[in-house]
């Protein structure tokens, strides 16, 4: 659109955050997981001894692999290990506060028993309702569930890529009508929802349904008032995502942070975020081989400061195997940082961006409605000396390591508005939090 109009009809509702309750929970999560688990888990990114070289979720598109082999799989859909209590134990000892859950990925197999289609787990031999016990268990573990739910659906005929012909149009159409039941099964069945993870919504077919994107939106958050929906879903009536043709942010946080964090404040643009991130390089379903770096628990937890101290959410996926299991370094990495969440979370949740120029040592985070500014420390210089410097009319009245309250560190002051906090001589061999009780002033 070389124009740009004023006054969108189907552009941005809201001009900044969202200001209720539960936007404010969404805010302070700090950290989540998200799960990708369907009948591309059963592949694990393998067919015949090969290795596919994309990311294991898409191999029902590898040109190797017959559309009827893929389609087909889901009779052997028969996770004989899966224990939803398990995973939600597993969670919320590694100390996320939300999940995200694949109800449907690209490949259009639904994990609950849709009515509007075949393609689910009711007729595979598993035949539980998968998406239900995810729910329920998580929710039990007081933590909250997203549904993921991608538009694009390799199985449904009606499904396009984008509208050419009448025909098209018509099937579309059809496909839109059953996104719209789908999406509202999945509300009324698992009432428990805080919200929808949209995916594959980046086709013309659904760029151009701009009025419709933005009518169903609407329409699940009469039904389910609170709703979090990120902007990932919808079009303007120009075809423009995520960002309106007025420049203005779409949905409710912005959902484009996917395998990479903002290098500073500015990169947010004042909106609410999240940033999804895989452990190997690149693959959200099981991959029975890791080809190349995976991340290690500091790594993830460097992450996970680094998005809270930009005002984000870290949400690190899991891809559980075929039986329902999760592998050995995904348990390992969960578990290693669950001890660290244990002892350093008030620095991760509810938190939020403390407006304090970066220093090498690593990231600071601010208590929401408390005066404390968190310094979580990833690099310790030879020196052990920190350089602190608050923001405008901000004072540090006091610092002590998280774990040692009652132990105040040396605050030496510079000239220049700066302080250096002397840490005590120790091996640093794991990231850690010095808290500073701040006062105004200055
Ligand atoms: C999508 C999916 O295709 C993928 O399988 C996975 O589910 C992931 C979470 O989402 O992949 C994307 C979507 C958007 C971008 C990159 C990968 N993007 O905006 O950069």
């Amino acid at each position: 659109s070389a124009q740009q109009p004023k006054v969108l009809q189907h552009g941005a509702h809201r001009v900044g955050k969202r200001t209720d309750v539960e936007m404010a929970t969404w805010r302070g999560y700090g950290m989540g997981q998200f799960i990708h688990w369907g009948v591309y888990s059963l592949f694990g990114g393998e067919l015949n001894g090969n290795y596919y070289n994309g990311a294991a979720e898409w191999i029902r598109s590898w040109k190797d692999m017959p559309n009827g082999v893929y389609d087909s799989a889901y009779k052997q859909f028969n996770p004989s290990s899966f224990d939803a209590t398990q995973w939600a134990k597993m969670a919320k000892q590694m100390g996320v506060r939300y999940v995200t859950f694949t109800t449907k990925h690209h490949d259009g197999f639904c994990l609950w028993p849709s009515k509007y289609t075949d393609y689910t787990i009711a007729n595979s031999p598993c035949k539980k309702d998968i998406v239900k016990q995810v729910v329920d268990a998580y929710t039990k573990e007081g933590i909250d569930v997203y549904l993921y739910f991608s538009i694009m659906d390799w199985h449904n005929p009606d499904w396009r890529y984008d509208l050419k012909t009448k025909e098209d149009s018509v099937a579309f159409e059809r496909f839109k009508l059953f996104t719209k039941k789908q999406l509202t099964e999945l509300l009324q069945q698992y009432p428990q929802t805080k919200g929808l993870w949209f995916d594959g919504t980046w086709d013309n077919s659904w760029k151009k349904s701009g009025a419709f994107t933005d009518t169903l939106e609407q329409y699940l958050k009469t039904l389910h008032p609170g709703l979090i929906i990120g902007s990932r879903f919808r079009a303007d009536e120009f075809g423009n995502r995520h960002v309106d043709a007025t420049g203005v942010l779409m949905g409710d946080y912005e959902q484009g942070w996917e395998r990479k964090i903002p290098k500073t404040y500015a990169d947010v643009h004042g909106n609410d975020w999240d940033c999804v991130m895989t452990i190997p390089e690149n693959g959200w379903g099981y991959q029975k081989k890791w080809l190349g770096h995976w991340k290690t628990t500091n790594e993830i937890l460097e992450m996970t400061a680094q998005c809270v101290s930009l005002g984000g959410n870290f949400v690190l996926n899991f891809g559980p195997k075929p039986d329902g299991t999760f592998r050995p370094e995904e348990v390992e990495i969960a578990k290693e940082a669950g001890e660290w969440m244990k002892i350093n979370n008030a620095a991760i949740y509810n938190c939020e961006y403390a407006g304090w120029e970066k220093q090498d040592w690593g990231y600071y985070t601010k208590k929401t409605n408390e005066n404390k500014v968190y310094m979580i420390v990833f690099n310790v210089p030879v020196s052990r000396s920190l350089k602190v410097k608050p923001s405008k009319n901000t004072l540090v009245d006091k610092a002590y390591l998280l774990t040692a309250p009652g132990k105040t560190l040396s605050l030496e002051k510079l000239d220049y508005d700066a302080s250096f906090i002397q840490l005590p001589s120790a091996q640093y061999k794991q990231p850690f939090v010095i808290v500073l009780e701040t006062k105004e002033g200055g």
